[in-house]
């Protein structure tokens, strides 16, 4: 393809359909007219927050390398700016200031994951050595610190540096397309309870049929497992047991599952879940992804992954109504570069 990063295209992927240059994926199906018949969703004016309070988890259990986040008042020579009386700087002033800053680790929450969370080793330019690359043959940002540079608290340099890992695909891609469109809920939970189960297609397609529900086109696809219910009910001092073995989550080495997502044109898959898919997957004699469905979604076809939202209220409300479909509103932060991002989504009813 003229003006392409790549030779080869991996199998299954859509790279080059939505242009030679695209970093959004299939963000790109959220055209003006899917996001008007997503409005006319909203029937009730009812909103729900889909974010977990962004202490949630609690702890590192979930993921060593993730950890709370920090929030504490921002300093000035000598002072900290938490009830700071501007009389102290300019006489006879009446002002009282606080401000903050938060140190996030960005995926650590409710959170999307930018299309440069997970590449491959993929043989891109026909070399025949295999090398990191990403959603359309794009590879990693540079710049990206040393271990050794990294503090205590995932720190580094704070005041000085802006690394960019997410590089030409890092989330601001998503946050200046608008992550607005028709949402579509499917209730796992209610059909399967809080068991630890994997979900194929099979499974998938009858709780879908079940409930009535149909993806079509632009969807932004969520999966409720009731995991983030769970996290809301341990508060913060997550059982490793409940982390590691509760709720459902999809097979990522079920085929039929892969082309499901290929064939419906679905443009983002969320869950409640910590990673959409099961961790860790089904063995697979190497060499294999370790993250399947990462690799399906965010690798091959640009489709973007919301985990750990909250979504068991709105399921309920859903239900309730007799709906699966509402208005979604769900951006990330404009952080040039990032590789993921919290969110603190809406649904509108
Ligand atoms: C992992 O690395 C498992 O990332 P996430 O689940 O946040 O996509």
């Amino acid at each position: 393809m003229r003006g392409a990063r790549w030779v080869n295209r991996p199998e299954g992927s859509n790279w080059g359909d939505f242009g030679p240059d695209d970093r959004l994926g299939r963000i790109n199906l959220l055209t003006p007219e899917r996001v008007r018949a997503a409005a006319a969703e909203v029937i009730d004016g009812v909103r729900h927050c889909l974010s977990l309070p962004l202490t949630l988890p609690g702890g590192s259990e979930l993921n060593p390398n993730r950890r709370p986040p920090v929030l504490r008042p921002t300093r000035r020579p000598g002072e900290v700016n938490f009830n700071f009386e501007m009389r102290r700087i300019q006489d006879g002033r009446t002002d009282v200031l606080s401000d903050d800053l938060a140190v996030l680790h960005l995926q650590y929450s409710t959170q999307w994951d930018s299309l440069a969370h997970a590449g491959a080793l993929f043989d891109a330019d026909g070399d025949g050595i295999p090398e990191p690359v990403y959603y359309n043959g794009y590879r990693a940002g540079v710049d990206v610190l040393g271990p050794e540079e990294l503090t205590d608290s995932g720190f580094a340099d704070l005041d000085e540096r802006t690394t960019s890992s997410g590089g030409p695909l890092g989330i601001e891609h998503l946050a200046r397309a608008g992550a607005q469109g028709r949402g579509v809920l499917i209730d796992l939970r209610h059909h399967l309870g809080d068991e630890r189960t994997p979900v194929g297609y099979d499974l998938l397609a009858e709780i879908m049929a079940a409930d009535g529900v149909e993806v079509g086109e632009g969807d932004l696809v969520c999966l409720h497992t009731g995991f983030g219910q769970r996290l809301v009910d341990m508060g913060g001092d997550p059982d490793p047991e409940v982390l590691h073995g509760a709720c459902a989550a999809l097979d990522g080495r079920d085929e039929r599952l892969k082309r499901w997502i290929t064939e419906t044109g679905l443009a983002a898959l969320i869950a409640d879940n910590y990673a959409v898919e099961q961790l860790p997957a089904r063995p697979a004699d190497p060499p294999a992804p370790a993250l399947p469905l990462h690799e399906h979604c965010l690798f091959k076809l640009g489709v973007h992954l919301g985990e750990l939202w909250y979504l068991t209220p709105l399921a309920a409300d859903l239900r309730a109504r007799g709906r699966s479909r509402f208005l979604l509103t769900a951006p990330p932060l404009h952080l040039p570069g990032a590789v993921g991002s919290p969110a603190n989504p809406i649904a509108t009813l």
